[in-house]
């Protein structure tokens, strides 16, 4: 008796295992994890930019990909250009000067910001 209540606990927990593996679907392909930003791109994830800090040459356009989802971002430069608050889709800035240039998403706050550093 012991030995198969047992069975069915070890049962339970690999399934359990299995579920939490798959759960979420972030596993599912490098643009769904905000992996491999290509280098003039920030990927934008909940509730995370990556990277940050960015760092690229004057002149160069930067795009944030959003990550297609059900939560909504944006991209927001202090006394500077911002993004529509949405849940996918694309926005770019043009660099011209060196600097570095703060932003957040408002939505979420400091805990959302990150940075792009123009050498
Ligand atoms: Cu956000």
């Amino acid at each position: 008796m012991a030995k198969r209540y047992a069975g069915r606990v070890t049962a339970l927990v690999l399934a359990l295992l299995v579920a939490a593996s798959c759960g979420d679907g972030s596993t599912s392909g490098p643009d769904n994890n905000n992996q491999n930003p290509g280098p003039n791109e920030v990927r934008v994830g909940n509730n995370f930019f990556n990277p940050s800090p960015r760092t690229v040459t004057a002149g160069t356009t930067v795009t944030w990909t959003w990550n297609a989802g059900s939560v909504q971002h944006n991209v927001t430069f202090t006394g500077g250009p911002s993004s529509a608050t949405q849940s996918s889709g694309t926005f770019t800035r043009t660099f011209t000067t060196a600097g570095t240039f703060n932003y957040l998403c408002t939505v979420h706050g400091a805990a959302m910001s990150g940075s792009i550093v123009v050498q």
